[in-house]
């Protein structure tokens, strides 16, 4: 549980950042686990953490790698340390990682998108410089969350094929921290709020280590206490509470301190966004009232670094998202940053929140398929390694994820699986299961749905049933009817939304997209110019403003993003309507028009 806790500092909790500069080798004949490089690395190079590995040198070999490549560093551990429980933690390393201090394994880790820590005090010298070596490997399979396969080329080399439309960017992803805590210590908080009229109530839960006696208080965005409390659980009460609201947060600290015979052992903050999230008939609830989704599905993606961390880059993203009037996004198609989710609560940036499940449908390129109208072909959910190790690896991966971001004020549902093949007979019973797993792990039961994929229509998809929201991707006059037949894409759009509408449920468009290369003009317009993607969105439009039940639109893709190398993709997905560098095409200045006039609430 250690590691879930973010890492901030506090009076009892010192946390140094060790990222930057660190020694790197490739194991390009898979021989490092055998020969010992786990006690120090020779013939390495430099890397940078966090980042991706990919696209930061020259060579193809490291680019496209597919399996382990190995990290160095040194650090000190201070001699005052020797009291606490010192650990290493890692945000993320995608998609597995084992960690070596001084030769000694310290943690294991499965799973590209969520923190992990080892422990530290038997292996390090306290005062001393100590060695840690890191193996990061990046191989896909049917069973793991992502899905997707390693082909073997004649001349031996192995490549690796994801079964989704991004680069499978590898590394370590986010940022590496030492943490000296005190021995007894908070371990875990779990919030739930709620609020009636002016009344705010935040029902608190502790976990903590050790011996001490925990107390809470409540702070307000100036740091004056509004509500106090004793003990592991209870409520706190918050007069004249201010809400967070989209667009409009409004953030409490819940400071938790842990005491023994009145002496502070541990304190640690968590800021608490006020509301509720609720589904009633096809609405949306948030604090009670219907909310709309404007927005887009986005990426972790930028030039160089890839998937690794940046500040720079998140703050410039919320920038845009504002500027353009957008009220929400969906972390297709992986759990973003703690720092991302931090932002967004801070914003009031709602998100819908999405597992790593991505790629559960059996062909090499999912969309190409879907482009030339094929059909799956094998039955994914059919084969035995999926409906154990991946059936097991989805669960851990939505039980870490909750874990982690459990306590957002930002979160308001989480996404199960991004496009998995639901025609399949056998994904019912997989997804039933998946479900029923899920709905018992969120305290704050928040809504949770699955992206339905286009070649899973209404009146075909076996697993809709299971969801609170139903979510769909589509691409009605991108994929299926474009160019001149474009004009009809909005009826044909607006003829299966009727169906869905059957169902009684709200319904949020969480793709809908054109590849378009921005400064490319075209009068009248051609598919892939920025006219056409206008048009198209024009077409989009009509068929949500035609239907009640659709409460929310989130285009397909905020920015351009890289993918795998292919005939589909020219140096990435162009769908953005910025570009990878997050300038705004034609596009973002349509939606900006149509978001301005469109109230998250109403
Ligand atoms: C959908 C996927 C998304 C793709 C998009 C596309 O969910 O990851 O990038 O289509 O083809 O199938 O642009």
């Amino acid at each position: 549980m250690t590691a879930f806790l973010y890492p901030h500092e506090t009076r009892t909790r010192r946390i140094v950042d060790i990222s930057g500069i660190w020694k790197f080798r490739l194991d390009n004949n898979n021989e490092g686990r055998a020969s010992g490089w786990k006690d120090g690395l020779t013939d390495t190079t430099l890397m940078a953490v966090p980042s991706s590995y990919n696209d930061i040198t020259t060579e193809k070999a490291l680019r496209d790698h597919c399996g382990d490549v190995w990290y160095e560093t040194e650090f000190y551990v201070a001699e005052e340390w020797q009291m606490r429980d010192v650990f290493v933690r890692f945000g993320s390393a995608t998609h597995r990682a084992t960690v070596y201090v001084n030769g000694e394994e310290v943690v294991s880790h499965d799973g590209g998108y969520m923190p992990f820590a080892g422990k530290l005090n038997d292996v390090v010298q306290f005062g001393e410089k100590n060695k840690m070596v890191v193996v990061v490997n990046n191989e896909l399979s049917h069973s793991t969350i992502p899905a997707g396969t390693i082909v073997k080329h004649a001349n031996g080399t192995r490549e690796i094929k994801p079964f989704f439309d991004f680069f499978n960017y590898a590394g370590i992803h986010r940022a590496v921290k030492l943490m000296a805590l005190p021995t007894s210590r908070i371990e875990d908080i779990t919030v739930l709020t709620d609020f009636d009229q002016d009344l705010g109530k935040v029902d608190y839960q502790i976990s903590a280590l050790g011996q001490g006696d925990v107390t809470v208080a409540l702070l307000d965005e100036e740091g004056k206490t509004v509500a106090t409390s004793e003990g592991n659980e209870g409520v706190l009460e918050i007069d004249n509470v201010k809400l967070w609201q989209p667009g409009n947060a409004y953030l409490y600290t819940l400071q938790a301190s842990l005491s023994d015979d009145g002496q502070l052992i541990d304190q640690y903050p968590l800021e608490v966004g006020v509301r509720t999230v609720k589904v009633e008939g096809t609405k949306f609830l948030i604090n009670n009232e219907p909310f709309y989704f404007k927005g887009f599905g986005k990426h972790e993606d930028s030039a160089i670094r890839g998937r690794g961390y940046d500040a720079a880059l998140n703050l410039r993203d919320m920038e845009l998202l504002e500027w353009i009037g957008a009220n929400s996004i969906r972390t297709s198609h992986y759990p973003y940053s703690e720092e991302f989710m931090q932002l967004a609560d801070r914003k009031g940036l709602v998100v819908i929140n999405e597992t790593p499940a991505v790629g559960q449908f059996d062909v090499m390129m999912n969309f190409m398929s879907a482009a030339t109208g094929g059909q799956s072909q094998s039955n994914f959910f059919d084969r035995p390694d999926v409906q154990t190790q991946g059936m097991e690896a989805h669960k851990h991966a939505i039980a870490e994820l909750f874990k982690r971001d459990k306590n957002h004020a930002c979160v308001v549902m989480w996404a199960l699986s991004n496009e998995p093949d639901t025609s399949q007979e056998a994904s019912e019973p997989y997804f039933k299961e998946i479900f029923s797993y899920a709905r018992e792990l969120d305290p704050q039961h928040r809504p949770l749905t699955l992206v339905n994929f286009m070649m899973a229509p209404y009146g075909t998809c076996r697993a809709h049933q299971y969801v609170d929201v139903i979510c769909l991707n589509r691409y009605y006059g991108w994929y299926m009817m474009g160019g001149l037949e474009m004009d009809n894409a909005g009826n044909m759009f607006a003829m299966e939304l009727q169906g869905w509408s059957n169902e009684g449920k709200p319904i949020v468009i969480t793709e809908y997209g054109a590849d378009t290369m921005a400064g490319m003009h075209k009068l009248p317009s051609v598919q892939w110019s920025e006219e056409y993607q206008c048009e198209y969105l024009d077409q989009q439009h009509m068929a949500f403003d035609g239907c009640p039940a659709v409460v929310g639109e989130q285009m397909w893709n905020f920015a351009d993003f890289q993918t795998w190398e292919g005939i589909m993709r020219v140096d990435g997905n162009k769908k953005g309507a910025f570009t990878r560098d997050r300038q705004p095409k034609m596009s973002a200045h349509h939606l900006k028009r149509r978001w301005d006039k469109i109230d998250s609430f109403g």
